[in-house]
């Protein structure tokens, strides 16, 4: 197939609902078609664009498909549950599973930590699969939240760097398996501010150009961790006068803020909306796809660098089907799709060794940072109750101050 008609085909796809709008930007981007001759052609082609069919809703397995041997099917089970930050995983990986395995996958959304704690706190008892950071991982083990991992069915645990396992917050890896890492800078359009952004002081005291188009993360670790470090301290300092100065620049910089969104910050910078914007990694080079004059940046102050897990919560409806499903998102294959799909650093050292990560993602620095730029990341950690309790009332006065 030659190139416009596999862009044909794609659009086509998109049209019927089989391909996200990201992955279709993804491929044409990396067929070297410029975005905004795509973007034209979608806008051509949208007004066609019929209701999106969804893929059959009968989770039947295919015949033949790759189940391991060491899976037990008879008891799985027909439908899991999967609470997931918002585009964070491939969407053809669901339908795999579904097709492979027979076993019908939801998936809800939450936008940090905090919220999907207070989810489960708050009695949530339907979800299977969850993927909390590292801090909250400790948090959750702390709280009696979550089930040891079965690793006679996650096998695939042995294609993880042994460098991503036997974290500080699970030290034999009981509870949670790494899924993907990354990094909290921020991205800015260069075609606006120039080449030369390195500063938190871009984001905290901005030029006038950029005020009221600054967007940060709807998240009081990130927020407050990133305040933390351009004043100078560590980003898991808890003391009265560290947060007293944190809070003094965040309600300082409030009034150039246009939105506390995690979900949104990458769309508002796409559309120019925001001219700054407080992301992830993946978030931040998915979005470097739509719209190239973006540039990530690990500013000179540094940035919190965090690793997301799947785990299982206690009161998990079909245990076993979970830990099932684990095991295939570490399949190398699936692992190296998902992680070039929604760039982010991969703990899956077999999909990197065995060529399933895209190389402009393996190569890329703000995905797999070098060596020095390690120097100045930082880890967020459990700062225990009384912390949280400090950082919670913070961030509430920040938010309605
Ligand atoms: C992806 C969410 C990234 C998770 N949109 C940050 N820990």
């Amino acid at each position: 197939m030659n190139r416009p008609e596999l862009i044909q085909r794609w659009i086509r796809d998109w049209q019927q609902g089989r391909l996200s709008r990201r992955e279709l930007l993804r491929r044409v981007t990396l067929l070297g078609m410029s975005s905004f001759a795509l973007a034209n052609l979608l806008t051509a082609c949208a007004r066609s664009q019929p209701t999106p069919t969804p893929a059959s809703t009968e989770a039947s397995p295919r015949v033949g498909a790759a189940i391991p041997d060491y899976i037990d099917r008879s008891k799985l089970d027909k439908e899991l549950n999967f609470y997931n930050w918002s585009e964070y995983i491939d969407p053809g990986i669901l339908t795999e599973f579904q097709e492979t395995y027979g076993v019908k996958v939801t998936m809800d959304t939450y936008a940090s930590n905090e919220d999907l704690l207070a989810k489960l706190q708050g009695g949530a008892t339907g979800y299977d699969v969850i993927v909390p950071s590292d801090y909250m991982v400790s948090i959750m083990i702390n709280l009696g939240l979550l089930e040891p991992l079965d690793y006679s069915v996650i096998k695939t645990i042995a294609n993880i760097d042994p460098e991503n396992l036997k974290p500080y917050y699970d030290p034999d890896n009981t509870y949670s398996v790494p899924y993907m890492w990354g990094t909290s800078g921020y991205s800015y359009d260069t075609n606006v501010l120039g080449q030369d952004l390195a500063s938190w002081k871009e984001v905290f005291e901005p030029r006038p150009e950029v005020r009221g188009k600054v967007v940060m993360l709807d998240d009081q670790r990130e927020v407050i961790g990133a305040a933390l470090m351009y004043l100078g301290y560590e980003i898991n300092e808890t003391s009265d006068d560290a947060l007293a100065r944190a809070k003094q620049l965040l309600l300082t910089q409030k009034p150039y803020v246009l939105a506390y969104s995690s979900q949104n910050n990458d769309d508002l910078l796409v559309a120019g909306e925001a001219l700054i914007a407080h992301i992830w990694t993946g978030d931040a080079l998915m979005s470097e796809q739509e719209k190239p004059t973006l540039r990530y940046v690990i500013p000179t102050e540094g940035c919190t660098v965090w690793q997301d897990n799947l785990c299982v919560p206690k009161t998990a409806p079909h245990k076993y089907t979970a830990m099932v499903f684990i095991d295939f998102l570490n399949r190398p294959d699936i692992a190296g799709r998902n992680a070039s799909y929604i760039m982010y650093g991969s703990p899956n050292k077999a999909a990197r060794e065995q060529g399933y990560i895209d190389q402009e993602v393996l190569n890329n620095p703000g995905v797999y940072p070098p060596p020095e730029v390690w120097k100045r990341l930082q880890w967020i950690k459990d700062v225990g109750e009384e912390g949280a309790l400090k950082l919670d009332r913070l961030w509430t006065e920040i938010k309605t101050g």
